[in-house]
């Protein structure tokens, strides 16, 4: 689709998690890139070796030439900006840009936390996580039911064209489904996920992925993609 670049790419992923996104980007692009699997399930990413390349120790981290790229916006920024035609992010000028990227960071700052900690309660207090599950739940809700309103109007977040916050919105989707949050008024964010599932560029990834558990041994501990 679009000339590769001179650099070379490496994207250091785990399986099922947020570098999902990142990974559909690449495969959406079909650029040339190495995928890394990390096994954050064992810890992986706090070994000095990936330290030493994301100090920050979490997925997805892009290796472009010797440059080190972290956190989910940025990296799609980035793609956006050297891929422009792949129609990563959508708009017609800066403001426009500027209002899509905002709901990537949207994902990226409040659905990825709000998820996690409904998802992993235990990870956010040292004492009962019962209550911080029911009240990042409570906060997760409005922004799960502003989701369903505006994916029951369109196939895709901006309308008629998918965009790769569609992943990532199917991605937390797919969280909520793990962290066992009740679906049942949520058909709108379902039949969504189905149709980005549905993607070839969607399936080259999840292939990658599980190319990625059965090479390098590692097992999910919600047990699926
Ligand atoms: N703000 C980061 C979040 C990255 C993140 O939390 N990644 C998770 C996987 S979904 C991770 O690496 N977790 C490992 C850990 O927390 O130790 C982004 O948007 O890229």
């Amino acid at each position: 689709m679009t000339e590769p670049a001179n650099d070379s790419i490496v994207l250091f992923f785990t399986p099922g998690t947020c570098s999902r996104v990142t990974l559909n980007a690449l495969e959406e692009l079909g650029l040339p890139f190495e995928a890394r699997p990390i096994d954050i399930f064992k810890g992986a990413q706090r070994r000095p070796d990936y330290l030493a390349i994301n100090p920050k120790g979490k997925v997805p981290a892009l290796l472009v030439g010797e440059a080190v790229l972290t956190e989910t916006p940025a990296i799609l920024l980035w793609l956006h900006e050297t891929y422009p035609a792949a129609g990563l992010i959508p708009g017609e000028d800066a403001v426009s840009r500027a209002q899509a990227f905002a709901d990537i960071v949207w994902c990226s700052n409040t659905l990825h936390p709000l998820v996690r900690a409904v998802l992993m309660p235990q990870r956010m207090t040292l004492g009962d996580p019962d209550p911080v599950r029911a009240a990042a739940l409570a906060q997760l809700t409005p922004e799960l039911d502003l989701m369903q309103r505006r994916l029951g109007e369109n196939a895709w977040w901006f309308g008629a064209d998918w965009s790769i916050l569609d992943v990532y919105l199917a991605w937390i989707t797919g969280m909520c489904i793990g962290a066992k949050v009740d679906m049942g008024g949520y058909g709108a964010l379902l039949a969504h996920m189905g149709r980005v599932r549905d993607r070839p560029g969607f399936r080259r990834a999840l292939a990658r992925e599980q190319d990625a558990l059965d090479t390098a041994g590692i097992v999910l501990p919600g047990g699926r993609l």
